[in-house]
């Protein structure tokens, strides 16, 4: 007979009360379907539709609240920026669903969670002016964190990977870490996107400013990084958006069994060079069709 893999205390921490180490979140609170937001205010925005609510909790930059919405039971958690901080959401998300916190050892089978992420983002075509909502069937970690995990070459599209690497025409310090490439759970796409979201391939960066090529006082390493982001085809498709958590969340979720998409609203367009920095009001109207459609 096969032995379970146990989880000893220094690589799954557990709190006293039982909850999972960053998150303080117990097993029992979390739902199959899991909103992520960057901004730990727009968590309430979120439940502020919800019909009930069963826990709130508030931890670093981590707020998770529990409830449903139309009989739907839904957890929405903030994440911070980064996909730093979505390694510390992914992981203890994964571990609260598929971990017995009793035994320390993976449980018999998987549950599969259904992630999706709402956020702000930067158009990077003409067809995607502040307020369109854009749909991440691929998106691209300049990020470097899948590059830590086996099997991330499985789940990469590594010809996209040589493609964009070609086009940018990048080498030693620009290209390391080396970007990958993941795509998102098509089922959820379809059901998320359906037919009034743009659908396209989101670059997730280390960084606002430079990594997005936003030249302030610091001049960049490629001064024309945007303008070859934006003339980058494969197979039809382009680059639509910058944004900073969508790789990481796509990633893991291959590694990890589960299904993910990020669904992002344009607030700053790089091609017009406009920025739209009233948005808050407008983001209800993304988070309102996500939550139906979820
Ligand atoms: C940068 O301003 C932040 O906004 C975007 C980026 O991914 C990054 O987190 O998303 P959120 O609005 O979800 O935070
Ligand atoms: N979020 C980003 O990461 N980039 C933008 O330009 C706007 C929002």
């Amino acid at each position: 007979m096969q032995t379970k893999t146990y989880f000893p205390p220094s690589e799954l921490i557990i709190n006293e009360d039982g909850s999972v180490f960053h998150l303080h979140v117990r097993p029992e609170q979390l739902a199959d379907k899991v909103i992520l937001v960057g901004d730990p205010g727009r968590v309430n925005l979120v439940a502020s539709h919800f019909d009930t609510k069963e826990c709130d909790i508030q931890s670093r930059e981590f707020h998770t609240i529990t409830g449903t919405y139309q009989g739907k039971r839904i957890t929405v958690v903030s994440t911070g920026i980064g996909c730093d901080n979505i390694d510390i959401v992914l992981n203890e998300l994964d571990a609260l669903a598929n971990i017995d916190f009793g035994t320390r050892e993976e449980k018999d089978s998987l549950r599969q969670l259904e992630l999706v992420r709402i956020g702000t983002c930067g158009g990077l075509q003409p067809y995607t002016p502040a307020g369109t909502f854009v749909c991440s069937e691929i998106s691209i970690g300049f990020d470097g964190l899948l590059n830590f995990y086996e099997g991330r070459n499985a789940v990469s599209d590594l010809p996209l990977e040589r493609a964009l690497l070609n086009h940018l025409g990048w080498t030693g310090n620009l290209c390391s870490p080396t970007p990958y490439a993941v795509h998102a759970n098509h089922e959820l796409v379809e059901r998320i996107a359906r037919n009034d979201m743009v659908r396209g391939i989101t670059v997730a960066c280390g960084g606002f400013f430079g990594p997005q090529g936003r030249r302030l006082r610091i001049p960049l390493a490629d001064p024309h990084q945007n303008e070859k982001i934006e003339s980058f085809e494969y197979k039809g498709q382009h680059i639509t958006n910058y944004e900073m958590e969508s790789s990481a969340i796509a990633g893991l979720s291959l590694l990890l069994g589960h299904k993910a998409t990020t669904v992002c609203m344009v607030i700053a367009n790089r091609v017009k060079q406009e920025a739209n920095t009233g948005y808050k009001n407008q983001i209800d109207d993304l988070i309102r069709v996500v939550l139906e459609r979820i």
